[in-house]
């Protein structure tokens, strides 16, 4: 019918307007160390209408959406024969999640899920959602996708509906659209979220940052961000898993924190981006820190700047889940550009660009935290004078 069509010409025109949007860097100075971009680049409406839409007129008459998408957000990345991908975690409105491809020409705009989200085959324990991919283009040839996978947990007593168990789950890939499911990881410090694999060998073993954690949301006495070594991908026992990076009273990471993407490899060491928890009146706070390790040990913490590198502004404020940002995906151009790409507050994707260079100076030359008010008067005042002998 004429209703149909003129829907269906809006809906399309909508989408193709919204996914072609040019983006364009925020127009103020900034602070010199990235450059934050005007638009989203990924949100629940960039997911094609014939995911969510019935388009044949005899079956969906009022053209409905018959699959609601509620949010695009935390999304893994990389460079992908040429093109920008983000390995997606689109929620239903059917509150699962699961993982899309969605591809730019440029890393700022125009991205365009690919036709259909991901397939990921399951282990013997069926997953009941599954969140927060890395992707890791290891030195051993595949893509290894790292994500949480959430189940009921078992030990809950009956009538807690709610109580769940976080577990890695692993998937390797050679072109991002056939996922070969590997067990899930094995360790033995409770739950674990936030897992990522390391890109290369380290004496020959597979090295994982995980996110050991005692509780679903608490991570409990243990918690930080621990170092482990697997042998075999296809076996993923961790073994000497050991805090590397552990939280810490009144810092931005004083309740938990976890590894974002995989690490960058630099001259200068590994640089690192992270997410860091404190609690508030408000609720829950996450902000993104950034730190280096040593380049011949992973397991050295070798710049750590005081506070937050990115944290909620704006609209980034306000969501599903209000003041948060969360990063698990980043990508170093061949150029040394850096694109960040983060989620706001558990509801949308956005890209912010910087340099393995301004990163580096950044890590290596802002004060470091010194943990208490006088401190940070001092540190004030060291610059002031520094300046006033210019
Ligand atoms: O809701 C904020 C974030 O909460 C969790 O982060 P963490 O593992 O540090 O507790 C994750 O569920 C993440 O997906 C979410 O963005």
């Amino acid at each position: 019918s004429a209703t149909f069509l003129k829907r269906k010409t809006a809906l399309e025109k909508e989408h193709k307007t919204l996914i072609e949007l040019k983006n364009e860097p925020q127009e103020n100075a900034g602070n010199g160390i990235f450059e934050r971009y005007k638009n989203p680049v990924v949100t629940a409406a960039h997911v094609p209408l014939n995911w969510r839409f019935d388009l044949n007129e005899a079956t969906n008459p009022f053209l409905q959406e018959r699959i609601g998408v509620n949010a695009a957000f935390n999304a893994g990345a990389m460079k992908w024969n040429g093109k920008y991908v983000l390995a997606v975690r689109v929620e239903g409105i059917d509150r699962k999640s699961f993982f899309a491809i969605a591809e730019s020409p440029n890393g700022i705009d125009n991205f365009k899920f690919w036709d259909k989200p991901c397939v990921i085959p399951q282990t013997e324990d069926p997953d009941t959602n599954v969140y927060d991919m890395r992707l890791i283009h290891h030195e051993d040839g595949w893509v290894y996708g790292i994500f949480c996978t959430e189940r009921k947990d078992p030990k809950a007593p009956k009538g807690d509906t709610s109580s769940a168990v976080a577990n890695a789950g692993i998937v390797r890939t050679k072109d991002l659209v056939n996922w070969e499911r590997l067990p899930d990881l094995i360790s033995n410090t409770g739950q674990q979220r936030n897992v990522v694999l390391h890109p290369e060998f380290i004496n020959g073993k597979y090295a994982l940052y995980t996110r050991p954690q005692d509780g679903f949301i608490d991570v409990g006495s243990g918690g930080g961000v621990g170092l482990g070594y697997v042998d075999d991908m296809t076996n993923p026992v961790v073994k000497d898993e050991k805090i590397i990076f552990g939280k810490q009273y009144h810092t931005i990471y004083e309740l938990k924190n976890g590894l974002g993407p995989a690490p960058i490899k630099t001259t200068k060491g590994w640089l690192h981006l992270a997410h860091g928890v404190r609690n508030t009146a408000a609720g829950l706070r996450y902000t993104l820190y950034v730190f280096m390790t040593d380049l011949n040990d992973i397991s050295k913490v070798i710049h750590v700047p005081a506070g937050h590198f990115m944290g909620p502004e704006g609209i980034e404020r306000i969501g599903d889940v209000s003041n948060v940002l969360f990063s698990n995906g980043w990508i170093e151009d061949e150029d040394g550009t850096v694109y960040i790409y983060y989620a706001s507050s558990d509801t949308r994707m956005h890209v912010a660009v910087s340099s393995v260079e301004k990163l580096i100076d950044y890590a290596s030359n802002t004060p470091v935290d010194t943990f208490v008010s006088a401190g940070s008067v001092n540190t004030i005042i060291k610059q002031i004078e520094k300046n006033n002998a210019i």
